[in-house]
């Protein structure tokens, strides 16, 4: 025991003892002391915009957690079918939330990049080990961004890796560092943000109109965002890649059928929709779902890169689908698989809640009209309260089993 103790207080010693000083011919250029002049640079400044900084990525890792929840639920993950625009609330804070950190994020990084050359470069282990945390919480938080920007303008071509993975681990990595961060500087924080403050009087900008600014670009960003969902905003929408109401039916499209390879099977007069269950298998073309009893639905396709719509569709319940091969439509799990041969999105599960819900529906109209080819002609899943990439287009298989 003491020896561990001893061990362990050497071990403390040998990080905290100051290391030797570097040669001072290396400190030129920005090393230089006085090299950086600007008054507006403080530690209440970069409090201010940390602690925002801090909340957004707050509010966009939680939306950004369940976003993949939903996708890729462990067994004691449970979502719910209601409220029906849920998803698409949660979703929009977190591209939304993404976005307004881009400004906060350069104006924190210039309020405290002179550090970078700070005089020595590092006074002790701890030091050192403390500012590589640091770098590691600033690369990965550029990643984030930068990746998350990308996907929302779906340019993959820079992201030689599966983007949802990266984007996803990363943002432990950066979480990690978060939270020692935050550990390592509350105390400051906490100090610079309730000490009342004699600003300076300077020249130029103040440190009010420098914050005025970030939060007016954060806004605007959020803004310009939102307008990708909310109609009349979307005049704003200038930095969105996708405008509700443009497309084949008044909806984006995300992926085309051409792009999925679908389009002589999703117009083959041979086209049917095979339903597996528990008792029996049954085929069905064109004429027998339009004769089933249909029913309609106004619900949103509320994509992952920010972007939603709301339509009114009108097809088959999934639970009637069900019950057709002998489930129980109250605990049954269906896999919905699409005529597309290959892609991540060619097929999805759909939890019991979703089943039973009466708003879940194997789409076979949209707005009065039978499916536009880009929209899943012939039969596409729509259901509530879920991600786009969960609305399966071109359905040719639905394969139920009962569950719970
Ligand atoms: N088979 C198949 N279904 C799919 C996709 C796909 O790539 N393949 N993309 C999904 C995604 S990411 C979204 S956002 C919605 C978009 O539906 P829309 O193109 O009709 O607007 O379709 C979903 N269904
Ligand atoms: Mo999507």
């Amino acid at each position: 025991m003491t020896g561990r103790a001893t061990v362990l207080r050497r071990l403390a010693r040998w990080c905290l003892a100051p290391l030797p000083a570097p040669p001072v011919a290396l400190r030129r250029g920005p090393m230089r002391p006085g090299s950086f002049r600007s008054r507006l640079r403080s530690t209440r400044l970069t409090s201010q915009l940390g602690t925002a900084l801090g909340v957004a990525f707050g509010v966009c890792f939680v939306t950004g957690l369940l976003s993949h929840l939903i996708q890729h639920p462990p067994g004691w993950f449970w979502w719910p079918s209601r409220p029906v625009g849920l998803y698409r609330v949660t979703q929009g804070l977190h591209v939304a939330t993404g976005l307004a950190s881009v400004p906060l994020l350069g104006a924190k990084l210039w309020s405290v990049y002179p550090r970078l050359f700070s005089w020595p470069p590092a006074r002790s282990m701890a030091h050192a080990a403390e500012r590589a945390g640091t770098g590691v919480l600033v690369a990965a938080t550029l990643f984030l961004l930068v990746s998350g920007l990308l996907n929302i303008s779906r340019w993959y071509a820079p992201m030689p890796f599966f983007f949802t993975a990266g984007h996803y681990w990363v943002a432990w990595l950066a979480v990690g560092g978060l939270l020692v961060h935050i550990g390592v500087q509350l105390p400051a924080v906490r100090a610079a943000l309730t000490r009342p403050v004699r600003e300076p009087r300077q020249d130029g900008l103040s440190r009010r109109t420098l914050l005025g600014g970030v939060a007016a670009a954060s806004g605007l960003i959020t803004l310009t965002t939102v307008g990708q969902t909310v109609r009349p905003l979307t005049g704003l929408a200038v930095l969105a890649p996708r405008h509700p109401g443009t497309g084949p039916q008044g909806l984006p499209v995300n992926r085309t059928a051409d792009g999925a390879g679908v389009r002589a099977a999703a117009l083959d007069p041979a086209y049917r929709l095979r339903v597996t269950g528990p008792d029996r298998s049954v085929s069905l073309d064109l004429a027998a779902l339009d004769g089933l009893p249909q029913y309609t639905a106004d619900l949103p396709i509320a994509c992952v890169e920010g972007w939603s719509a709301t339509a009114r569709w009108t097809g088959v319940r999934l639970g009637d689908v069900a019950a057709l091969v002998g489930a129980d439509p109250r605990r049954s799990t269906a896999i919905v698989e699409s005529l597309q041969v290959g892609g991540r999105y060619r097929a999805c599960t759909v939890p019991p809640e979703h089943v039973r819900d009466p708003l879940t529906l194997v789409a076979l109209r949209v707005g009065g009209e039978p499916l536009h080819l880009d929209h899943g002609y012939p039969a596409r899943l729509i259901a509530p309260n879920r991600p786009g990439v969960l609305q399966t287009k071109w359905i040719s298989q639905i394969t139920v089993r009962e569950s719970r």
